[in-house]
């Protein structure tokens, strides 16, 4: 904890000694955080969008990766791109929810089909028109691009097959009032905690589970706590990209039609990634024995309804231009 403060700190001060070089110097250097390991496909495609802006701007635009979480959680992440100490962050859009109200239509249970549903409404106009309301709100972030984050399914130390199974479980849920409804209507206790924190929560016992994807469970070591995966799929929330906008107004139109560019292709890159990455992961959770419940989801899709309801009642129309996406 004390040296995470003491990074965060050395990232803020070098950022404001940046700032403080004449606007004629030469090179700017974006500082990129993420939560999850070197190696992991948001990062890798993150990593390459900076190769080519180093690339088409001759050096003067380069990039860093903050890997693993060592700016911090993805909450302290976004505020701290929102002052401009950090330039570039990626962060689950469900973390983005308490910031930007208008992306929760994509963090609700179940709204879409499966993922090549969400695939279609994110490449297409709803994709963008929720990108444009992050850029306009006002939470001085530029919106660059999705990225795949598969569906999120239950794990836990007990077998669950249905709703009832839930009872008594504390179950962690990202930061958002709207997931620990989504599990407390699943028939848990939510519990809201940021990522880095659930491997030891596991593990000493404070919470009973978890849910996320297969990548994300391995990688994190959470799968070492854990015995069932059980696939309700009941989340399947897009990651998200942005760019501070105290750093893109510094931007030359060029520049900010070059980081446009290349952040569309990172969306797609880090996709092919993804399935890559989802198959290689699955094969090693079910080597290390973790048990992968096929189950019904039915029975957590209708215990949902109310989820919806409650928080969906203000994106009805959208909802219905989502389910209308074939
Ligand atoms: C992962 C997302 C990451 C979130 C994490 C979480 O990629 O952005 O921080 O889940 O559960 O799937 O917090």
């Amino acid at each position: 904890m004390q040296n995470r403060r003491h990074l965060i700190q050395a990232t803020l001060c070098a950022a404001f000694a940046c700032a403080a070089i004449p606007a004629a110097a030469q090179t700017v250097t974006l500082k990129a955080a993420d939560v999850h390991p070197a190696g992991y496909p948001n990062v890798v495609a993150i990593e390459n969008l900076g190769k080519k802006l180093e690339t088409a701007t001759k050096g003067k635009i380069k990039l860093q990766m903050f890997p693993g979480g060592v700016l911090g959680s993805e909450k302290e992440v976004v505020e701290q791109t929102q002052v401009g100490a950090i330039q570039i962050a990626r962060i689950s859009l469900g973390v983005l929810g308490p910031v930007v109200p208008d992306v929760n239509v994509f963090n609700m249970p179940f709204v879409f089909r499966d993922e090549a549903h969400m695939r279609k409404v994110i490449d297409g106009p709803i994709g963008e028109e929720i990108l444009t309301k992050i850029t306009n709100s006002p939470a001085r972030l530029v919106a660059l691009g999705y990225m795949d984050s598969g569906s999120r399914s239950l794990y836990t130390k007990k077998p669950v097959r249905k709703p009832e199974d839930l009872k008594g479980q504390k179950i962690r849920m990202m930061g958002n009032p709207l997931f620990v409804d989504t599990m407390n209507a699943m028939g848990g206790n939510g519990i809201s905690m940021g990522h880095t924190e659930v491997f030891g929560a596991l593990q000493t016992g404070v919470i009973d589970g978890a849910e996320n994807n297969p990548p994300t469970l391995y990688t994190s070591n959470q799968y070492t706590t854990v015995k069932y995966y059980t696939q309700t799929n009941h989340l399947i929330i897009p990651e998200i990209f942005v760019m501070s906008k105290v750093t893109w107004d510094k931007l030359s139109k060029d520049e900010q039609a070059l980081v446009k560019k290349f952040s569309r292709e990172a969306q797609m890159e880090q996709r092919g990634l993804w399935d890559k990455s989802v198959a290689e992961y699955t094969q090693k959770l079910k080597a290390a024995g973790i048990e992968f419940i096929n189950t019904d989801t039915k029975p957590f899709y209708d215990a949902t309804a109310p989820v919806r309801a409650k928080y969906g009642a203000q994106f009805a129309d959208l909802m219905k231009r989502i389910a209308d996406v074939k």
